[in-house]
């Protein structure tokens, strides 16, 4: 009995040694450890010894089985991998299964509509240029004309910061930025983020802007016409039709609201242009002499333009989306479409 058992451990040993996968391993463990296994058989005959030798040959039964099972349980942990797929016997990998597509990232449709009306202005000879979010008073008011107290600050609903820094409100501040430092002739585009306190379907706290603006001598109302008009054009892949609507800001004078033909039904008149068959894009207008001198330009010599758009709506208009907030939800059934 006691050499059995002894064979039983050494053959058990040999045969999970040569065990290289898990069908393998299942028969191994029906021929030892199974009901009808040989470990089964031995603990049969059991019942036939001598009373005396009983709990000897029990204990080292027991001993046997436990060494067995444990041998058993380190092999199946080494060959979990293998039942995974990941090494090894092609037995274990269903060829036939279809593959796992790897999910592409892409770039936000704001950020791509950004990247599309830079490129655009930088193909007109703009340099890019970009500055702090949270500003002082001064660059985002001051220096453009909206002085304490003025009736434009209210038109902002501005997050203060404290009582002279904020969130910027338009990105006009960098333009003012630009003009204290370097000298006409200018041509510069400042994108970015801004903030006002305002939420609803067609309003987020924080939303996208292009704002423009191109200095020099003899520069006219009719340039900034050029400009908008081949912009507008290339944005929209279409010979589109302007309109300019008076308007007034504070830092332009004279100051201008801008259409575009409807792009959805080409100015006949529908839901999404209120049956005016015209689409508000952008403000704009002859940079205001007060804002020169407040940089130090002088206003008999230099004129020029500005404009401001902002991105979120330009990608509406250009997609057709009507909840500004569906940006900004990062629900990828939607964001994946663009
Ligand atoms: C709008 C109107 C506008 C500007 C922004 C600007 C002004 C100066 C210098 C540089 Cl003085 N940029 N920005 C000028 C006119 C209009 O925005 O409705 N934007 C969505």
């Amino acid at each position: 009995m006691e050499q059995e058992l002894d064979n039983l451990r050494t053959l058990a040993k040999e045969q999970l040694a040569a065990v290289t996968n898990s069908n393998q391993l299942e028969d191994f463990r029906i021929r030892f450890l199974g009901r009808k296994g040989q470990f089964s058989s031995i603990m049969k005959d059991l019942g036939q010894v001598p009373k005396e030798d009983k709990p000897r040959l029990g204990q080292m039964a027991n001993s046997v089985k436990k060494e067995i099972e444990a041998l058993y349980g380190e092999k199946q942990q080494a060959l979990a991998p293998v039942a995974g797929g990941m090494v090894g016997d092609s037995d274990e990998i269903d060829l036939t299964l279809p593959g796992r597509r790897p999910q592409t990232g892409k770039l936000h449709p704001v950020t791509q509509i950004m990247n599309e009306v830079c490129s655009i202005f930088e193909s007109l000879g703009f340099s890019v240029a970009e500055g702090p979010d949270v500003e002082h008073d001064h660059y985002n008011f001051e220096a453009l004309n909206i002085p304490a107290h003025h009736p434009a600050r209210d038109m902002h609903d501005t997050f203060y910061v404290s009582d002279s820094i904020l969130l910027r409100t338009h990105t006009s501040p960098m333009q003012a930025r630009i003009m204290e430092k370097q000298q006409p002739p200018l041509r510069v585009i400042a994108p970015g983020k801004v903030y006002r306190c305002d939420s609803d379907i067609t309003h987020t706290p924080m939303f996208h802007q292009v704002e423009g603006f191109l200095v020099d001598r003899d520069v006219s109302f009719a340039d900034l016409k050029g400009v908008l008009t081949i912009f507008t054009q290339k944005m929209f892949e279409k010979d589109l039709d302007l309109r300019f609507r008076p308007s007034f800001f504070p830092f332009t004078e004279p100051s201008a609201e801008v259409d575009i033909a409807c792009v959805i039904c080409d100015g006949a008149g529908c839901r999404v242009c209120k049956r005016t068959g015209w689409l508000e894009i952008l403000g704009a207008g002859m940079i205001d002499p007060e804002v020169f001198k407040m940089v130090g330009y002088n206003p008999e010599v230099y004129s020029g333009f500005a404009f401001g758009l902002g991105i979120e709506r330009i990608a509406m208009l250009k997609y057709g989306i009507d909840d500004i907030r569906l940006y900004y939800e990062n629900d990828l059934r939607f964001l994946s479409q663009f």
